[in-house]
């Protein structure tokens, strides 16, 4: 099984993608929103939930684990690696790779705080081009309007111009959407931070990414006859709005 967590509903959108990049192969879910947001927190307690996260995730038959969540992609994927002997993927370079493919030079990256303060993004892009420009902002009000399913409100909107604000005046022409949360905000973030901006999606980087890894290492086989129907999708507490939100992004009824 492909095992993938997230703090809430934010990492369904990697989930999605890769139920349609790989959709014969069994996935197991769990969605964190008992202790979301993570993004908030120190490194040192989201690494204590990314572990015991990873471990449920072991126990149900996981024989990969993707870290959908870039707080704790960002802070606790080398802790991860060393506790568990499941090959451990994380969001953080898909994304970076993509984004060094198509920038001119000037990289946005937007994220919750904990991501930020880590520099993850920062400090892995300018390992790939020394010249790249990378401006960051963190974006902390992002996570709990996406939970509340707040994705079409006028505040979210305004809350997003005020964000985008300082990144547009860098002149950006790549934009890393630094938390799993925020694909569901892209038709607000595109108009606002500029039709030409390439706005680079975690989800489908960490599945494209996904998917090349398992043709390499077949820890998880394809099974013909399952279907995303089948996978299973675990939360720590029961949320309305989760499942309406899930229901949204995997377009069909979702028993969480
Ligand atoms: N989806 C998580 C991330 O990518 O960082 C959000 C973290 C949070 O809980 N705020």
């Amino acid at each position: 099984m492909i095992g993938i967590f997230d703090s809430g509903v934010g990492g369904m959108t990697v989930a999605r993608s890769i139920e349609l990049a790989l959709p014969n192969y069994p996935v197991v879910y769990l969605g964190d929103i008992a202790r979301t947001p993570y993004g908030s927190k120190s490194a040192a307690i989201i690494t204590n939930y990314a572990i015991e996260n990873s471990g449920f995730l072991v126990d149900k038959g996981a024989k990969v684990i993707v870290i959908a969540c870039s707080s704790a992609s960002s802070v606790a994927t080398e802790q991860l690696r060393r506790e568990f002997d499941v090959p451990i993927i994380e969001v953080i370079t898909p994304a970076v790779r993509e984004a060094a493919k198509v920038t001119r030079g000037r990289v946005g990256v937007i994220g919750t705080s904990a991501t930020i303060r880590s520099e993850s993004y920062p400090r892995l892009l300018t390992k790939q081009d020394p010249a790249l420009k990378v401006y960051s902002k963190a974006c902390p009000l992002l996570c709990p309007l996406v939970e509340e399913g707040w994705t079409g409100r006028r505040e979210t909107k305004m809350i997003l111009r005020r964000y985008l604000h300082d990144l547009k005046k860098h002149q950006i022409d790549t934009l890393i959407l630094g938390c799993t949360h925020y694909p569901l905000l892209k038709h607000l973030i595109q108009p606002r931070i500029g039709k030409k901006v390439h706005l680079i999606d975690p989800a489908q980087a960490t599945a494209e990414n996904l998917k090349t890894f398992l043709v390499q290492n077949p820890v998880v086989k394809e099974e013909p006859s399952h279907t995303p129907e089948d996978n299973l999708y675990y939360v720590t507490d029961t949320s309305q709005s989760a499942t309406e939100i899930a229901t949204r992004i995997f377009q069909r009824e979702m028993k969480l």
